[in-house]
């Protein structure tokens, strides 16, 4: 990749890379728009830093990139602004966004192309890094004959086992989306496979046993996390990551408990995967 507007450094290999020379405060120009989102297409994940943001520019970049999500079970805290979803912890949290390996909201029939995390409180004794995993890599990785098997198979992803009750508002009479997505899917862009099941959403293997989905789900999961297919991305105040969660899982560490962290994702419509 060639870049004349930005300069993308990696982080990882495979994976992440840190991008300079943008103000994503300010509209994109044509060229910078389409060489940030090469850089996304490239290295999965992409983070910027020093970044000075209100609300309404962060939603104005996302908009670059196609319509935004509403998370279909987090009560929107910032009114008038529905479509930020905030991440905080602190002192009082029971749980944290993100605490287990997934791609945002899997379990949507047209699950989130993007999602972009700009954290402005971090934990001041270090922790609450992000780490990413390359999903390409996870299924070019797989021995030919368990590509063999799990090509023309599809997992069930669902909502309810996640959300319910989750948000401390009544849910009662509320449906979580679930959904049935192929277990590889293409991404649309690069044409590249990748395996898409993750720990939090999929449920199962449809047409299988509950023992062999079982088995076969908990082994893709491990491979997943495999350390080499990861960057682990330490924040700073006014970081921004963006991912691409349709060819890679992310996994938010909580090991700053009672500290604080906060911050606002804006998050990207995709596509139903094929
Ligand atoms: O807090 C983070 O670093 C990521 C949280 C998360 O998993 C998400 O926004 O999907």
């Amino acid at each position: 990749m060639s870049y004349q507007t930005i300069e993308v450094r990696k982080l990882a290999p495979s994976i992440g890379g840190e991008i300079f020379g943008v103000d994503l405060s300010r509209p994109l120009g044509n060229q910078q728009f389409q060489e940030v989102h090469d850089a996304l297409m490239d290295r999965l994940v992409i983070f910027f830093r020093d970044q000075q943001l209100d609300v309404e520019q962060h939603k104005a970049f996302g908009r670059r990139f196609g319509r935004l999500h509403v998370h279909p079970a987090a009560p929107g805290v910032l009114q008038g602004h529905p479509e930020i979803f905030v991440i905080a912890a602190d002192e009082n949290s029971k749980r944290v966004a993100g605490e287990d390996w997934h791609s945002d909201v899997s379990c949507d029939p047209e699950p989130p192309m993007g999602s972009i995390l700009y954290l402005t409180e971090i934990p001041p004794d270090g922790g609450g890094d992000t780490m990413f995993a390359n999903m390409y890599q996870a299924y070019e990785t797989l021995s030919e004959p368990i590509k063999t098997l799990l090509d023309g198979l599809t997992a069930i992803h669902d909502g309810e086992h996640v959300y319910r009750g989750r948000y401390g508002v009544d849910d009662s009479g509320k449906t979580y989306p679930h959904a049935e997505h192929p277990i590889v899917r293409t991404h649309p862009v690069t044409g590249r496979k990748c395996l898409f099941v993750n720990r939090t959403f999929t449920s199962r293997i449809v047409g299988l046993r509950k023992g062999e989905s079982d088995a076969i789900l908990e082994m893709l999961y491990r491979h997943v996390e495999t350390p080499e297919f990861c960057v682990r991305f330490k924040w700073q105040p006014r970081s921004i990551a963006f991912w691409d969660n349709r060819c890679a899982q992310h996994h938010a560490l909580w090991d700053y408990y009672p500290n604080k962290r906060y911050g606002h994702r804006v998050t990207v419509c995709g596509d139903k995967p094929y």
